[in-house]
């Protein structure tokens, strides 16, 4: 493996296997390429901004320590943006572990002093991108070096690039209870086969820890969690897609859909001087 990092961004370059890497943006730590014999597997709208002026729009955005608006039922986080700060603050490159794995790593002294002092606890995230010949690993751990607990969220808001959306179908979500934000409901997954037709956005709780997308009739991604909660799916269709800036081309709705591995239906609770570990693995089966 061969891993190259100047100031914005980190890569690791496959030794054996051709054209397959990974690249991370030190902004968010977010994975914005992930390729595989030369193909690209995530979807990056091409009006992302990629400058650290807003969290971007496509690839694996880092969400934590809150999932969604503010809430005013959840004091802790309320005075938060979206999605938390996770994907919005600059993280620093600690180095790699190993000839295809790269740790990245963040603390309060990298945000800035509003978001810090919206969420003020002493933490430290340690993040950790791993490169396998069809696969991508990412962990997360946070440890809270504070002397009271903290409650967080943390999600691998990952944007899949499929050739037609109304052909892909989600297995593995049957029988679970999840929140459809769309219609504001709570409901049991009823189908063997999530099918994407319209808009969605949906929290499937307690998901299992293997599900596989289908793209077309064929198999074509595994995600495989570890000590993680939850799996969103969300898909913004014309009419959102259309109201995003960020979004390109407006069309590319049909070409991707997110399925976000995490812990946000809720908070993890994190005793003083401790630390949790999750995190998750996509294979690319095609
Ligand atoms: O994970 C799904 C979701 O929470 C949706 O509700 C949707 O709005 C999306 O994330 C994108 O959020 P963002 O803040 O990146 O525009």
């Amino acid at each position: 493996m061969t891993v190259l990092s100047d100031e914005s961004c980190t890569r690791i370059i496959h030794s054996i296997k051709k054209e397959t890497e990974v690249t991370i943006l030190h902004y968010g730590a977010t994975v914005i390429s992930w390729k595989v014999n030369g193909v690209e597997q995530l979807f990056l709208s091409s009006a992302s901004k990629l400058d650290g002026s807003r969290a971007v729009r496509g690839g694996i955005p880092l969400v934590f320590p809150r999932f969604g608006p503010p809430r005013e039922e959840h004091s802790e986080t309320v005075k938060l943006p979206q999605h938390g700060f996770a994907r919005l603050a600059f993280w620093e490159v600690l180095g790699q572990c190993d000839d295809h794995t790269v740790q990245f790593g963040l603390g309060p002294e990298y945000l800035t002093k509003d978001l810090s002092s919206a969420w003020p606890y002493n933490f430290s995230l340690i993040y950790t991108v791993s490169l396998g010949e069809t696969h991508l690993r990412v962990d997360m751990e946070v440890r809270n070096a504070d002397t009271k607990p903290f409650e967080f969220n943390l999600l691998f808001h990952t944007y899949c690039r499929v050739d037609d959306v109304t052909k892909v179908a989600i297995k593995g979500l049957k029988g679970l209870k999840y929140i459809d934000k769309v219609r504001d409901d709570t409901k049991v997954e009823s189908d063997d086969q999530l099918r994407v037709e319209t808009e969605v956005d949906r929290v499937y709780m307690s998901a299992p820890s293997t599900l596989t997308l289908e793209d077309n009739g064929q198999a074509r991604f595994r995600f495989c969690a570890n000590n993680m909660a939850d799996t969103v799916v969300w898909n913004p269709w014309s009419t959102k897609a259309g109201a995003m800036s960020d979004f390109e081309p407006k069309e590319a709705y049909k070409n991707m859909i997110c399925v976000e591995t995490g812990y946000v239906a809720q908070f993890v609770k994190l005793n003083a001087h401790t630390a949790w570990k999750g995190g998750m693995t996509i294979e690319a089966l095609q």
